[in-house]
This record gives structure tokens, sequence and C-alpha cells, in this order.
């Protein structure tokens, strides 16, 4: 009997379609959307065809409490293989003596290196989220904000660069027990030595949070971490261009109470999966080609930060060392909320973002935050981001004119044809 004869097989073989017109639907929009519109937001990406398959694979069905050899299941031998080709994988990337591949999201990797560093009620020193931190770092409606004494450091007013003075003032005064490092809207490269140094002088440890930057790191276009600080973290989905997830690397002088920490303390169990996905993210990004996608993902956001300032537009500190753009729409007049609902209809997805000193709430704010990673995978390069800077610039120059977006949408689709993703799903 074949698995399609029997009444199980049957059910089981129907397709999404069939099972669930609804979400097939919502699917098969979201593929559209992405393949026919410009993905500027900064954390997302394309993963590969490899990647995805892997998501989607029957990985998804096994329990692995525990880790590659010690689990609190049978039949996880194939599991073990796949975790532990991540783990070996990871550190190879980054030069790291230790990696955890089990966190479900960056925020749980956060969790994780918290739990293993510091105890409840202690001082962490993190960056602002209006000056381009995260809400794990510190945030008040986040666990960071409740379960630790959280003091913050943010960028010069003036440059809107790191105030790495500021943060060593602020260590000597607080005297935090974790100092954390990393953001999700500075565009700008990181000292990391110069971070551990201000915390080697008040005894601290250093937490780097990579989550934007990892493909960059990867490629060796991003200063590294792994070399100078106790504890890094990340996100695989961004410039990483994997699965969703988290990862932490780490000293190993540090790994066994990570572990513990990420399983059984901040988790459950792991989305083996995801994890498996990682291994191929991993893998990817280990070869030559990832290396000259990185490049051109860089170049590209540093294009697009040029032409847009050619075209009047004020770009927070002046440029970008990353793949990130952070545009002040607020001189111009603007919200980062309006810009990002024209901008969406004219095809373009980024987020409305608060930029330093911001004196919008995060709702409206004055920022928009553009992401090269998405468009570069695509296979777009400088020409292409000389073109969409000159859409957005249309389009906040208008105000949004409702005839324009609709006539700038079905160039962006246009192109989006010349550089298709995803459009075999669509089929
Ligand atoms: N909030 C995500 C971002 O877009 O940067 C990170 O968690």
């Amino acid at each position: 009997m074949s698995i399609n004869d029997s009444l199980a097989g049957e059910a089981m073989a129907r397709s999404l379609a069939e099972v669930d017109p609804e979400i097939h639907g919502a699917v098969h929009q979201e593929t559209e959307k992405q393949a026919t519109k410009l993905v500027l937001i900064a954390s997302e990406n394309y993963a590969s065809e490899a990647v995805l398959s892997t998501c989607s694979s029957v990985m998804s069905n096994k329990y692995a409490e525990g880790y590659p050899g010690r689990r609190y299941y049978g039949g996880c031998e194939f599991v073990d293989e796949a975790e532990t080709l991540a783990i070996e994988r990871a550190k190879e990337l980054f030069g790291a003596e230790h990696a955890n591949v089990q966190p479900h999201s960056g925020t749980q990797a956060n969790m994780g290196v918290y739990f293993s560093a510091i105890e409840p009620g202690d001082t962490i020193l993190g960056m602002e989220l209006p000056h381009g931190g995260h809400l794990s770092h510190g945030h008040k409606l986040n666990f960071s904000g409740h379960l630790y004494n959280v003091v913050s450091y943010g960028v010069n007013r003036d440059t809107e660069l790191l105030d790495y003075d500021e943060m060593a003032t602020k260590a000597e005064q607080h005297q935090p027990k974790l100092i954390v490092v990393g953001a999700s809207a500075y565009p700008r490269t990181i000292d990391f030595a110069r971070v551990q140094a201000i915390a080697d002088g008040i005894g601290a440890k250093v937490m780097a949070d990579i989550a934007h930057p990892a493909g960059l790191v990867a490629a060796g276009l991003f200063p590294n971490p792994c070399e100078h600080v106790d504890y890094v973290t990340s996100t695989t989905h961004k410039t990483l261009r994997g699965p969703r997830g988290g990862l932490v690397l780490c000293k190993e002088e540090h790994a066994k109470v990570v572990d513990r920490k990420v399983f059984p303390g901040a988790q459950g169990g792991p989305f083996m999966h995801l994890i498996a996905a990682k291994a191929v993210c991993f893998q990817e990004a280990l070869s030559a080609g990832f290396r000259s996608y990185a490049a051109q993902v860089l170049a590209n956001a540093k294009e697009l930060a040029r032409a847009l300032a050619e075209r009047g537009h004020r770009i927070v500190s002046g440029g970008t060392d990353s793949h990130i753009v952070l545009v002040d729409v607020g001189t111009a007049g603007l919200t980062g909320k309006d810009g990002e609902a024209w901008l969406n209809d004219a095809g373009i997805v980024a987020n409305k973002n608060t930029i330093p000193f911001d004196p919008n709430p995060p709702l409206i704010t004055s920022g928009l935050r553009l992401g090269t990673a998405a468009v570069a995978t695509r296979g777009m390069k400088e020409p292409q981001m000389d073109q969409i800077a000159n859409w957005i610039h249309m389009v906040l120059d208008s105000g949004g004119d409702k005839q324009l977006c609709a006539a700038i949408r079905a160039e962006v689709d246009e192109v989006c044809k010349s550089f298709p993703i995803y459009d075999w799903r669509l089929n």
C-alpha cells in the first residue's frame, strides 16, 4: 500500500489550496507582493530556495529537547546531524569558539545571554530605542526592561554617531554588569574593541547584537565582535539571508551556561526545521558568492544614500557603513508614517523609524529606514539604486500624489520583472 492508498495518506496529500483556500490565498498574495514590489525593509531579505525548502521539511515534525547527543527524545539521529552541522558552520563563519543555534529569535538569543551573564535586578547599559537600539536592549515594555535596571546611551546630537564618551561616563557612573551594543537602525560601523575596553574598565561583560549586519560581518565587511567580546547574538534572516531565527556565539568558557540558559532556561523544544535551514544558510554564507553579494549590499546602500542626498534628502549621520540608510524626512516637513504609506502605494516597501532626538512618537516618526539586502538578492546594483532614490524622491516631493504613485507602481512592476524572485511559486 502506498501512502496515497491509505486514508491518512489521502488526507495528508491534499494541497494547501484544497485544504485551506484562505491561507493559500494569503500566501499567494504575499508571494506576489514580494515578487512585484521593492522590499527596502532593512531587516528583511529573500531566503534561497534551499533554505525555504528546508524550512518546510519534515524536520518540523521532530521534537529534540536537549543538544546533539544529549536529547530527551528518541529518534534524534538525523536532527543531531543537522544541528551539529549548523553549530560547526556558525563557528567557522564567525570565527567563534562556541555557537548555540537554538534561539527561536534574536530576542530569545538575547534572553539566553542575559540569563547567562547577569541576575534579575542587575544593571545593563544599552542603546536607546529612538537612537537605533532594539526593544530587547532594555525597553520598558520588553522583558529586558522588566527584569533589569536599564541605563541607556545614544548617539552624539551633532554627528549622530555612537557616543562612546557618553557610554564610558554612564558605565563609570552606573556600574552595569553588562554593556549591550548593536542596533536596529544605526547605519554606522561599531568599534567593538572600544566598547570592550570600556567594559574592562568597570569589570563588566559585553553582548554585541549583530542581528542586522551579520551577513556583512560574515563577509568581512563589518567589524567582527567575536574577536573582542564575550557574547555575540544575531538573527539569521536579515543580511545573513537565512531562515527566521536566532543565534548565540560566545567564548568557550561560557558555552555550558549559555546552552543551559537557552534550553531549558528560555525555551523548550528547538525548531529543528529552522535549525537545519540555519545550517544551509551558514553553508551559503561561507561561499565566495555570498561575499560578492554582501559587497553589493554595501555598495548599494552607499549609492542609495548618495543619490538621496543629491536630491536634497538629509541622511542621518551623513551616510552609511552598512545595509541601512536612515532618512530624516522631518526636515522636509513630512512624517515617516506618511512616507511609508505613500511609498507603499508606489510599490516600495519601507518602514517609518524614529531618528535620534525625534520629536515625533514611534507610530508617527520623522524617519524612513531603508535597507538594501533584499534588492541586492534580486541582483540589483548601483544604477537601480539611483532609480529607486529618484522614485522615493518623487513620491515624497509630491506629498504622495496618487496618480504619480500609481505611475511609479507600474514602473516598479516592470523593473521587478527584470530582477525576478520566487516568480515560479506563483504558477
Ligand atoms: N524589529 C526588527 C527590525 O526590523 O529591525 C528587529 O527585531
